[in-house]
């Protein structure tokens, strides 16, 4: 039997040969980082997880798909984006995840997501591969009809990558209802296929999912409720602080308010907003969703509660809870610092990895609840997999059941990662109980399905 200090030195070989493969990809290696230092305990009791080249196998995509996207702006000027869609793994269902219109977007980039994605996927119970896509397309500033014509683009080379049963993408950072709804167009022109479930996040009169929008912001402020739950707390009275003001920052903060909680921040890149009476969502929504506009426009026509601070970390505001929800490393140690220094109960990822590894062991350390965005963002990829179940069955559920559906899910989760932790000898880290129950679902699939 190999001992956990073997299984430990075998992983951090691993490690060092992902670096050395996979050159300049920093996010992606601090996704692997993170998932693979927790996995000696599993792998060092389940002698078929030592396996030579099975977890060789997991840190390797199944397809990596690059290409170019040329378009033409409102002037008649070409651009050329790069297009990505990575399929990483497909041993528990088709591909699935979003993708991301951001000019930050490279390789390695869409690879750390994708890669938690699989482990995502897998804790949400159902029938769902890891995959993600994109483009370091920037939709700011960009008129309806050059988005239009970038989607069009964009989707004449993906969609001989995807299909209902192959691989369904989603939305991410910069893709929204609006993307989701020219891709469709194009892939059923293109292909002369109405085949709803290729892609996730529909409009609502054409294959969409009630409560698809809502699901990432509800399914984090519910998993956040079950880490208090666990400590004898609830949400009725706790502040929060909200970072990001798109899709996964409007819908945590209207659950919050809904459970009795008050969320009193929300940010973009140029700055944050605090508000003491508490974000007034309707009017968040109405400057972000309808008007797409800036968060200092929300400041400037709350009133007096609010005030905007340009540049400056949402993370200096006091709160009983914190809900990353803009992108990857945007909560770094000095912030869990600060964090921890007002007193935080919990932190719960809505963003992808948006807290850096020290920050993580810092507010772990001080016995913050920790909910890792694999596990506390689940529910958009989760309602996203009922969307694909309506659309084959043709037929559409009343809000009321997704949204009972997507409790279920989320408390599932919490209770999987709960309890993994403490099988493993790591009572209360939801990092560790989320890495190593995604990894085991995954991991006892693709050892029946053979070395492919
Ligand atoms: P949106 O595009 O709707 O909103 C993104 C928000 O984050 C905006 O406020 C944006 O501000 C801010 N932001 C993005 N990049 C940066 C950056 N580099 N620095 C500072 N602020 C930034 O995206 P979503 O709300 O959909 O996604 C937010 C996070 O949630 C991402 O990490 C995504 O991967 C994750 N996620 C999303 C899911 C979904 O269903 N949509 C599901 C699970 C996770 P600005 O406009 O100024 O760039
Ligand atoms: O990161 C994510 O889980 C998403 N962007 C949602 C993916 C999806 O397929 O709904």
């Amino acid at each position: 039997m190999t001992t956990r200090s073997e299984t430990r030195t075998t992983l951090d070989h691993l490690l060092t040969e992902i670096e050395y493969r996979n050159p300049a990809q920093p996010e992606f290696h601090q996704a692997a980082h993170e998932v693979l230092e927790t996995l000696a305990p599993v792998v060092a009791a389940r002698p078929e997880y030592a396996e030579p080249g099975l977890i060789e196998r997991l840190v390797e995509p199944e397809r990596q798909v690059l290409f170019r996207v040329p378009w033409q702006d409102d002037k008649g000027r070409v651009h050329v984006n790069r297009g990505f869609r990575v399929e990483f793994n497909s041993a528990l269902g088709p591909y699935k995840g979003g993708l991301r219109f951001h000019p930050s977007v490279n390789l390695g980039v869409i690879k750390f997501l994708g890669f938690e994605q699989i482990f995502k996927n897998a804790l949400t119970g159902l029938g769902i591969g890891g995959g993600k896509g994109g483009s370091d397309f920037d939709p700011h500033g960009r008129s309806d009809a050059e988005v239009m014509r970038f989607c069009q683009s964009f989707m004449t080379e993906l969609h001989r990558h995807i299909g209902e049963h192959t691989d369904v993408p989603a939305g991410d950072i910069g893709v929204g209802g609006r993307e989701i709804g020219y891709l469709f167009g194009q892939y059923r022109r293109i292909t002369n296929r109405w085949e709803a479930g290729v892609l996730t996040g529909k409009g609502q009169g054409w294959g969409g999912s009630l409560i698809r929008p809502e699901a990432t912001g509800y399914g984090n402020v519910l998993f956040a409720a079950a880490m208090l739950r666990e400590r004898g707390e609830d949400l009725e009275g706790q502040t929060a602080v909200v970072s990001g003001s798109g899709n996964v920052a409007i819908y945590t903060i209207e659950k919050l308010a809904a459970l009795g909680a008050n969320a009193v921040t929300c940010s973009d890149s140029s700055g944050y907003v605090v508000d003491e009476k508490g974000v007034d969502v309707e009017l968040l929504k109405q400057v972000k969703e309808v008007e797409r506009g800036r968060v200092d426009t929300y400041a400037e026509r709350r009133g007096s509660s609010a005030r905007f601070v340009p540049g400056g970390s949402v993370w200096d505001v006091p709160a009983d809870l914190a809900l990353p929800s803009a992108t990857q490393n945007e909560l770094d140690v000095n912030a869990a610092a600060t964090l921890v220094r007002n007193g935080v109960k919990a932190v719960s990822e809505g963003a992808n990895m948006p807290a850096t590894p020290e920050a993580v062991h810092l507010l772990q350390q001080a016995g913050v609840a920790f909910g890792p965005g694999k596990a506390a963002n689940a529910g958009g990829v989760a309602v996203s997999a009922l969307e694909m179940a309506q659309n084959h069955a043709r037929t559409s559920w009343t809000a009321a059941k997704v949204e009972e559906e997507l409790a279920d899910i989320m408390n599932n989760i919490h209770t999987t990662c709960h309890e993994t932790a403490e099988r493993y000898d790591a009572p209360g880290d939801y990092v560790t109980g989320a890495n190593i129950a995604g990894f085991e679902r995954v991991a006892d699939a693709m050892l029946a399905q053979g070395v492919i």
